[in-house]
């Protein structure tokens, strides 16, 4: 596929992804959600890399969904938009690598869905959170209504889905919906850095705390400790022998990717 929308960088264990699309705030189309699911069974496949980051640019992150291409669809379309749309997050979200959203400017409807499916965010102090479908009489339809109260608890997520409200970088660490905030010019450095420190962790370890968190998300919690715990002793007959020993060894850990 000739990729348009989302350019790829890979250096040093971590791919960029930077959607590219300024002219229209990077909104999201149905080419969009054809080339994500492309590159993300492409990263899967790369034992090279390790770490996803996922980026706008220009002055958005992303803008929210296309709304000209929107316009023109009928209830079966946009039911059809709607679910490929989640499942390409969803695909991004079940990725067996850590993903880390590097928020840069206006993260609004979509594009703040497409936050809430990566595993942390970092947000430009010039970036702009919120779901503004009420305004267009619409609901979000990229499963947005589903993570945002799992993640920041039902009062913030019916604040912003009511209010339909745009809502500064801060505020929306505040509310847990960003990890941490930086000055415009340090978004890119600290994100490489964070996702410089996971690489360095234990490889295998990195991908099961990841499965195992979101997993247990979905399970009560006697079952997803039966989780941890097999997994945690999984980590026994390979890397964490290895990581115990190096610790007593005073030396540094040699993985096995
Ligand atoms: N879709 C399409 N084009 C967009 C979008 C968008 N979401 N956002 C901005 N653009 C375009 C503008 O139309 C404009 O194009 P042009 O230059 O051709 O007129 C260009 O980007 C630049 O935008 P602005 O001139 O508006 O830039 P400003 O800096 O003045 O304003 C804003 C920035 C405040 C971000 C403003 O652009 C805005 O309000 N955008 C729309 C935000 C929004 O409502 N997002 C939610 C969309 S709905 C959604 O995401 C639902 C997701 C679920 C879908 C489920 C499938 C059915």
């Amino acid at each position: 596929m000739d990729y348009k929308i989302i350019n790829v960088d890979s250096s040093e264990q971590i791919a960029t992804l930077t959607i590219n699309r300024p002219e229209a705030l990077n909104a999201l189309n149905s080419l969009f959600f054809k080339e994500l699911d492309l590159r993300l069974d492409e990263i899967s496949s790369r034992e090279d890399i390790q770490i996803v980051v996922i980026t706008g640019e220009g002055k958005a992150f992303v803008a929210g969904a296309d709304i000209a291409e929107m316009a023109r669809m009928n209830p079966e379309q946009a039911k059809e938009f709607s679910r490929v749309g989640q499942a390409a997050f969803r695909k991004l979200e079940l990725l067996e690598k850590p993903v880390i959203a590097a928020v840069n400017g206006f993260a609004l409807g979509g594009g703040c869905e497409l936050a809430l499916a990566c595993d942390i965010r970092i947000a430009s102090s010039k970036a702009k959170f919120g779901q503004p479908e009420v305004n267009l009489g619409l609901i979000p339809g990229y499963a947005g209504t589903q993570r945002l109260p799992r993640l920041i608890g039902l009062g913030n997520a019916l604040f912003l889905l009511f209010s339909g409200d745009t809502i500064t970088a801060e505020q929306a660490r505040q509310m847990g919906l960003v990890q941490q905030v930086v000055e415009p010019e340090s978004l890119m450095p600290t994100v490489r850095e964070l996702a410089a420190k996971i690489a360095s962790k234990g490889p295998r370890a990195i991908k099961l705390v990841k499965q195992v968190a979101r997993k247990g998300l979905l399970m009560d919690f006697e079952s997803g400790c039966q989780l941890e715990s097999r997994e945690f002793s999984s980590l026994f007959e390979n890397e964490g022998l290895e990581g115990m020993k190096a610790f007593l060894e005073k030396r540094a850990p040699k993985w096995q990717n």
